[in-house]
């Protein structure tokens, strides 16, 4: 069929080359776009966008329009120059349809520019069009408006003239295959998520999103760019100065932007972009920036006799503790390492960035002496907190209390001593403790009750945390230890089950315990050690049958099939410890029949966000997280 299409006096050495690198595409589409389910899928997107987004980088590009189409299409418009239809004298074909068919084509027209695309996503982007049901490009330039239609990456038209046309651009148009996608339903939030980001990072577009699928549309502009983007980050906290502290800096041909401001919390949060792309793994560009601030911090009090010496010098976690920070460089031949391709391998970036925030950062210290006094003394503030931590944890250790040494009476362990099968239920209460502990099987579940709330971690350090009796329990049945002592090999369950009741206080425990692992024990959600247990809300008995239900829903479908109400008993849970001991065990406990959730990085976040939003002392985001969520809210009561 392709070859049909393409006629004969073309059908040369060129075109077979073309046709082979599709269908190496369309063989393996991992290869190119990393995976073919949801993430795979977005990455079209990016890699569209990103094209774009190069032309802004270029100069040329103040708008772009990027909308998600009701027969599941994409389009990214620009208002760039308008990639190039002129023929290509090699190929005796317009450089437009070189670039989208063949493999790396057109990535290197320009070497003295930064690209998006020559990074993380830079597969090009005759990969979206390879795996493409349909892809469509218009193009104007020089007056006119071309236009080019392929399937699943061949031509299926020539590049025509539509007609004539004002100003230049480009719009690429496609449908993902669904042959090759599992899923090709983009998810908006994703979406609007990266152009959300990519403004901030480039304040000089506007981008324009529409979802046609919802009605859904967004103006995304951020003249402000990373200064705002960390106010938008700290918008529910409460900051230390009022505006974050912004350096610009160039060395060789690196372009540094720093942004960054403290907030009176505990935790940091860094992201770290080269040419647009979030490098989630760091490397040399935040190695530099976290060498310089140190540094900078440390000379800073040292000079006004804050600090003596060397030995009390603060630490690069005491002058991070609290700080909010957006680090965007562009690089010309970024290196991208790692599994993931996320972190920066260029060694001559870390002295580049290091040595651009100094110089930079003792520039402002010099000129605002009343913020430098406020965020050094925040950092020896730190320092001193740690040192207190450092007492408490050997204090504890001594007493035999965080090294396993002494398990906590409350904990009913299990025999096995195998982590890799082993479980421990986190229980709410005493009540819903000893029924999971009857209906466990004790071979490898572990059950710990808790007594009650647990302490909110986000407003505490490590040494207060470690005064709390709940979570010294709990940090010490799951063995790992915490912070510096962090040892996962150590963990002496795989499995960490978080079992509340379906109510407000179960909810309530269950954000805490989340924000508590979110916060102080990442490890163990980013490997997915970490699990809800999924109680029914439901029992519905007929005659001598007994169905379970986990939602209203469930119930309704589940009487639905039952008949209808005649001689049904409905009980409702209130809580676990209502269930007998063979009840949630058969519904909650046992493998096999019980419906574990993963947490997963996303969720607990989201956890995170909540606790910082509903517990923080800043009114505004919460008044208007009250009224966005106004339905859900009454669950979400703290
Ligand atoms: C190479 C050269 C020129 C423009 C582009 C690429 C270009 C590519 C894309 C992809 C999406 N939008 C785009 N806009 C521009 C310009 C060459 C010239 O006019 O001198």
């Amino acid at each position: 069929m392709v070859q049909g299409q393409i006629s004969a006096g073309t059908y040369d050495a060129s075109s077979i080359q073309v046709l082979e690198g599709l269908s190496a595409v369309r063989k393996r589409p991992g290869m190119y776009v990393g995976s073919t389910d949801a993430r795979g899928l977005h990455h079209l997107v990016w890699e569209v966008v990103d094209n774009s987004i190069d032309e802004v980088l270029a100069g040329y590009c103040t708008e772009m329009w990027v909308t998600l189409g009701t027969d599941g299409s994409c389009t990214v418009v620009d208002n760039g120059r308008g990639i190039p239809v002129e023929i290509h004298p090699r190929y005796n074909k317009p450089a437009l349809e070189i670039v989208m068919t063949i493999l790396h084509a057109g990535s290197k027209f320009d070497k003295n520019t930064y690209k998006v695309s020559g990074g993380l996503h830079g597969v090009g982007v005759h990969v979206v069009n390879a795996l493409s049901e349909w892809f469509e490009v218009r193009v104007k330039r020089g007056g006119q408006l071309h236009m080019q239609r392929y399937e699943q990456g061949a031509p299926v038209t020539p590049l025509q003239i539509l007609g004539n046309g004002d100003g230049t651009g480009t719009e690429i148009r496609f449908k993902p295959d669904a042959t090759i996608f599992e899923t090709v339903a983009f998810d908006r939030e994703t979406v609007q998520r990266r152009l959300k980001e990519l403004s901030f990072l480039n304040p000089e577009v506007t981008i324009h999103f529409a979802d046609e699928r919802d009605g859904v549309t967004e103006t995304l502009h951020h003249a402000g760019g990373i200064s705002e983007y960390v106010t938008d980050l700290n918008a529910t906290h409460t900051v230390l100065f009022p505006d974050p502290i912004y350096l610009h800096a160039k060395r060789n041909s690196t372009d540094i932007e720093i942004a960054l401001q403290y907030n009176d919390g505990y935790n940091e949060t860094m992201l770290a972009f080269v040419n647009n792309i979030n490098t989630v793994d760091g490397g040399t560009h935040v190695m530099g920036l976290r060498a310089g601030l140190t540094r900078t911090l440390n000379d800073y009090a040292r000079q006004r006799g804050i600090i003596k010496g060397d030995r009390e010098s603060l630490t690069g976690e005491d002058v991070r503790e609290g700080l909010t920070c957006v680090l965007s460089i562009k690089v010309l031949e970024p290196q991208f390492e790692g599994q993931t391709k996320a972190r920066l391998g260029n060694s001559e970036v870390k002295g580049q960035v290091e040595s651009a925030v100094n110089e930079k950062l003792a520039d402002f210290l010099e000129e605002h002496p009343a913020v430098a006094q406020g965020l050094i003394l925040k950092a020896v503030q730190a320092a001193e907190a740690r040192e207190a931590a450092r007492k408490a944890r050997e204090l504890t250790r001594r007493k035999g209390l965080l090294d396993g040494g002494g398990l906590p009476g409350k904990l009913a362990d299990c025999h096995s001593r195998d982590p890799a099968i082993c479980e421990l239920f986190i229980v709410e209460g005493p009540s819903a403790g000893g029924t999971a502990k009857q209906g466990r099987d004790r071979e490898f579940q572990a059950i710990l009750p808790l007594r009650g709330k647990i302490l909110n971690v986000e407003k505490a350090r490590l040494d207060r945390m470690l005064q709390s009796d709940e979570i010294r329990t709990l940090l010490v049945a799951i063995g790992t230890g915490i912070g510096d002592d962090f040892d996962i090999t150590k963990l002496r369950y795989h499995r960490i089950i978080l079992m509340t009741d379906a109510d407000v206080d179960g909810s309530h425990i269950r954000t805490l315990l989340l924000t508590l692992f979110y916060r102080k024990v990442p490890e163990l959600i980013r490997d997915g050690h970490v699990f809800i247990a999924q109680a029914p809300l439901y029992r519905i008995q007929k005659g001598g049958k007994a169905v379970y239900a986990y939602s209203d829903e469930e119930r309704e479908r589940e009487l639905q099939e039952l008949g209808g109400m005649k001689g049904v008993t409905i009980s409702r849970y209130k809580g676990l410890g209502e269930m007998t001991a063979e009840q949630l065990a058969e519904t909650t406990m046992r493998p096999g029949a019980r419906n574990l959730l993963r947490v997963t990085v996303e969720d607990a976040a989201k956890a995170d966000l909540l606790f910082t939003i509903l517990m923080g002392e800043e009114v505004e985001p919460r008044r208007q997280y009250i009224q966005d969520h106004a339905v859900e809210v009454t669950n979400l009561d703290i």
